[in-house]
């Protein structure tokens, strides 16, 4: 069900390669640091099979269209670092956050929001299960992790933080509602086959990139980049703008090795020229 696929020695030596060309195409290119303009972007670098934050490589001067989305993940009080599934420093880029949606809100870009809203009992809750939080447990549309309880429909903990600006989502995506489905992508729940609609809703308003940003970085964005590429949409994980729960240990590199080979790319939010 869920994608645990290692990219092993050929995808490493992919990378390697990618970092080759990045190496010859610009001699500013230093690791973990903002790149050179690259055009089009496509060759985002990874260190291998334990790629780590540091490792990617930064798209930088990418022009805002109007073909353009952001999508904030789950910016909810229970994914705050005092929260239920509280999120280290999950807090600390709401500031920046509000400013990226300041610039992009204008006529014809589009923002959208995610909520994570499950009903109580929900089956990834480890008190469902007898469990303890972040025990292991995986089955269909669950997984790979069970979690606190957490994002309990109109309960404080599902609300967005208060200092999280609202005011210029379009639409609000609300996911994991399905008492025995998890859904970590904002376009498909983990079933992988239920859709939440966003896709469509996306392509008819001629949208082809997604700018994600929110929490958490290993999953609910993760997946939903993942997805968004599948889907056939360019997609940008806003770096700085997210944070990763990394349970198992583990995970955020999976989750990062994973969206390198799937062509997601990287940058941080002042890179972003709206
Ligand atoms: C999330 C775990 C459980 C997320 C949601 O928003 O990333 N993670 N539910
Ligand atoms: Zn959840």
């Amino acid at each position: 069900m869920l994608q645990f696929k290692k990219i092993g020695r050929r995808g490493f030596i992919k990378y390697a390669a990618a970092g080759a060309v990045a190496a010859a195409a610009s001699a500013y290119y230093t690791k973990g640091s903002w790149g050179p303009y690259i055009g089009d972007m496509s060759w985002s670098t990874g260190s291998g099979p334990t790629t780590r934050l540091e490792d990617l490589y930064l798209a930088s001067n990418i022009q805002a269209r109007d073909t353009d989305a952001l999508i904030i993940v789950d910016m909810q009080n229970d994914f705050m670092p005092s929260g239920a599934l509280g999120v280290k420093e999950g807090d600390e880029m709401i500031a920046p956050m509000n400013k990226l949606a300041e610039r992009f809100h204008r006529p014809g870009n589009l923002i959208i929001m995610t909520q994570d809203w499950h009903p109580p009992g929900h089956l990834s809750f480890a008190s469902s299960h007898g469990k303890k939080p972040f025990d292991p447990y995986e089955s269909e549309g669950i997984g790979p992790v069970l979690w606190p309880d957490h994002c309990v429909q109109g309960t404080p903990g599902a609300e967005f933080h208060p200092d999280v600006q609202a005011k210029y989502a379009k639409v609000i995506v609300r996911k994991g509602y399905h008492p025995t489905v998890d859904s970590y992508s904002t376009f498909i729940e983990n079933d992988k086959k239920t859709h939440t609609g966003l896709a469509g809703y996306l392509k008819e308003l001629g949208k082809k990139r997604i700018f994600l940003c929110g929490l958490a970085l290993d999953y609910c964005v993760y997946y939903s980049a993942m997805d968004g590429r599948d889907l056939g949409f360019e997609a940008v994980v806003v770096i700085d703008l997210t944070k990763a729960i990394d349970s198992p240990p583990g995970h955020l590199s999976n989750a990062l090795s994973n969206m390198i080979e799937k062509g997601v790319q990287f940058t941080r939010s002042e890179n972003i020229m709206t």
